[in-house]
């Protein structure tokens, strides 16, 4: 049986190693968005993806006329994630309603959610006949 300061001797132990251990795991995974940012941007694109953020994944939104890649985009709560937006064709923008984010055009911001929800993202940018069907979801999980 373990005395009061033994138990206390554990516990502390056992916080710092799993402190250790996320780091590792926080480690691992910025090195992988790292290894992708530089994969999947081309050339001209370097100054948006330097957020300085420690963000541990990156969803990219295409734009086009008029329409988001997919209709829903999927990120985990409590995250730093990078959010990306590549427009083809005019210039679009991101807002993500009931939120204080928004992308400019070819830009990368990075966010974070707290809570689980889905967010209604919307063009933010007046860019022609289709701009009102220019809709998506964020999903936090
Ligand atoms: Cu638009």
């Amino acid at each position: 049986m373990l005395t009061l300061e033994g138990e206390l001797f554990v516990k502390k132990w056992l916080a710092f190693a799993s402190i250790l251990g996320l780091a590792l795991v926080i480690a691992a995974c910025g090195a992988n968005g790292k290894e992708s940012n530089t994969a999947g941007n081309g050339a001209g694109n370097k100054e948006a993806v330097e957020t300085g953020s420690e963000s541990t994944s990156e969803v990219v939104i295409t734009a086009s006329d008029w329409e988001f890649d997919q209709q829903e985009y999927k990120i985990k709560a409590g995250e730093n994630v990078d959010l990306t937006l590549k427009s083809v064709g005019s210039i679009h923008g991101v807002s993500i309603l009931k939120s204080d984010y928004s992308i400019k055009n070819n830009k990368t911001i990075s966010v974070k959610f707290d809570e689980p929800g889905t967010y209604d993202m919307i063009c933010s940018i007046p860019c022609g006949a289709g701009h009102r069907l220019m809709k998506a979801k964020l999903i936090v999980e």
